[in-house]
């Protein structure tokens, strides 16, 4: 395991902090007073973020096995954040799961208390990793595309949010580095593939995507196709909702992240999620599968 390093650490540019006497972690039903905080966070190197939360429990146990992560009998891995219903939070070894349910906004909410909470315990040389879905763009369904640059719903390279009464941009940078250490995680006998490509990150599933299924939809077929071939030609090879909270977040508090998401269609050929359910399990699973292999390079696990 990396050990301390000053450098590396988490930090949280948030100069206020500083003053807070104890930070209540209102959607992670924690404090920073409570017991064994510092025993949660700060050997943390890698969490893994998904939309659901149900899954959590699941992802935590998949990586305690494969990481051999010795969880003694009748000690199932428990949800840490059990006081509120928000969100859930496990922790396996080195590794924390947390759901951050659909859109930036859910995802800035849950990523603000888990930096400052790495940030308390002085977690350092930290990995942050979206495990998620997404729409793709003239890819076979089931592959894994890792977002080289979210964009938002116009192409652009930054998050643009309210604050104070004023439109304020924020740069959302992921890390290319780590980016390349997963591109060689694939193994010759994969039976998908893993590629780098721009990422949408709409404000939502429907009319955000360009989809023509929505309740409301103001388009035709053709202005839907001439945006995702412009998309395309820009370079972007998937949709979703959540990239640039973590290109934002994560880059200004000292850590690394990627977003690796699965593709659930092409949706130059539709708009319809028409897979089964078993298949869709299948694809889903491919994201962790692909952190997984990194994780044991990190932490030196055969
Ligand atoms: C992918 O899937 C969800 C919408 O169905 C959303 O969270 C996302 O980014
Ligand atoms: N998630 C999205 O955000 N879009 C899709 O098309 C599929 C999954």
């Amino acid at each position: 395991m990396g050990d301390y390093d000053e450098e590396k650490r988490v930090k949280a540019p948030n100069k206020n902090l500083s003053s807070l006497d104890v930070d209540i972690f209102h959607h992670l039903g924690i404090n920073s007073k409570c017991k064994h905080f510092n025993n949660i966070f700060s050997d943390i190197k890698f969490v893994c973020m998904g939309g659901s939360h149900k899954r959590m429990g699941y992802l935590a146990q998949y990586v305690a096995d494969e990481l051999k992560i010795d969880i003694p009998a009748g000690c199932a891995l428990t949800n840490i954040s059990h006081q509120t219903d928000r969100y859930v939070m496990f922790k396996a070894g080195p590794v924390l799961c947390v759901n951050h349910g659909i859109g930036v906004n859910s995802t800035m909410v849950v990523l603000h208390e888990v930096i400052k909470a790495l940030h308390y315990s002085q977690a350092s040389d930290v990995h942050v990793f979206r495990v998620g879905t997404s729409g793709g763009l003239g890819l076979e369904p089931g592959t894994v595309v890792l977002t080289s640059e979210a964009l938002d719903g116009c192409l652009r390279n930054f998050l643009e949010v309210p604050i104070l009464g004023e439109m304020v941009k924020k740069p959302s940078k992921l890390d290319g580095q780590l980016n390349n250490k997963l591109l060689q995680c694939a193994l010759k006998d994969d039976d998908f593939q893993i590629i780098l490509g721009k990422t949408i990150c709409a404000w939502d599933f429907y009319e955000g995507q360009g989809r023509l299924d929505g309740a409301v939809c103001e388009y035709d077929e053709e202005k839907k196709m001439n945006f995702l071939k412009k998309a395309y030609d820009f370079g972007v090879r998937n949709l979703e909702m959540e990239a640039l909270a973590f290109g934002y977040l994560c880059s200004q508090a000292n850590i690394s992240s990627a977003v690796v998401c699965c593709t659930y269609l092409d949706r130059f050929k539709g708009d319809q999620v028409t897979a089964s359910h078993e298949t869709l399990a299948k694809w889903q699973d491919r994201p962790i599968r692909v952190v997984v292999r990194y994780m044991k390079q990190y932490l030196n696990i055969r």
